[in-house]
């Protein structure tokens, strides 16, 4: 994948939205992300008709401003809604059947430690989303931060592999986590909540 489609990634679901999901996806892509993940998920994400419903919308959305749409996790929904990649967790399902069953889609995978960082398959990946990098609110069982340094070190043994980070990044910290070695930064909280999606994002 091209790594600048990594500098500004933003994350969301109905969950994180205090207003509709998909004025908040407009502004944020007139404001200047670079690509975008549906992340349905945790206390009171929709479910069933109701979660396709709307990620067909955001879909269609990203379509329009060619903006490149990730789903989380959600195999049977990435065919579904034809989508551009799929970012998968530990202990969501394995990279190896994912690539099996999507040989052209971009693969994100989650690696927090040195222990998933080496069972990971690297080479069915097109990106590394690393973290969390600060301390979060948002995702209910985040993992202990591992700070900019797990950046700077997956930088370092991987030259070439994309890397995101993310967890409690901000348009205050965000430099630091590129000056680690990351090509972007990945958003939920810092970008749904703002007050004014344009200044963030432009700040970022
Ligand atoms: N994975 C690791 S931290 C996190 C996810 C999905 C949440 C990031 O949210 P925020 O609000 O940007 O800290
Ligand atoms: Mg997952």
């Amino acid at each position: 994948m091209k790594r600048e489609l990594l500098r500004k990634y933003f994350i969301m679901g109905s969950q994180n939205c205090d207003r509709d999901p998909r004025e908040i996806l407009i502004d944020a892509i007139k404001s200047g992300i670079t690509i975008f993940q549906y992340r349905e998920k945790g206390e009171g994400a929709l479910v069933g008709e109701e979660k396709v419903k709307l990620g067909h919308d955001l879909r269609e959305i990203c379509r329009r401003h060619q903006i490149p749409f990730i789903i989380n996790d959600d195999v049977e929904l990435a065919e579904t809604l034809n989508v551009d990649g799929i970012h998968v967790g530990q202990d969501d399902e394995s990279v190896d059947l994912v690539r099996k069953r999507y040989p052209d889609k971009m693969i994100g995978l989650s690696i927090s430690n040195e222990s998933e960082l080496e069972s990971s398959r690297l080479e069915l990946i097109d990106y590394i989303g690393a973290g969390p990098v600060f301390d979060t609110g948002t995702k209910e069982d985040a993992k202990k931060p591992v700070g900019v340094k797990w950046i700077q070190h997956i930088r370092d043994q991987y030259p070439d592999l994309p890397i995101v980070g993310i967890g409690g990044i901000n348009d205050t910290n965000a430099q630091q986590v590129i000056q680690a070695g990351a090509d972007g930064v990945a958003i939920i909280s810092a970008i749904t909540q703002s007050p004014d999606i344009y200044a963030t994002v432009q700040r970022l």
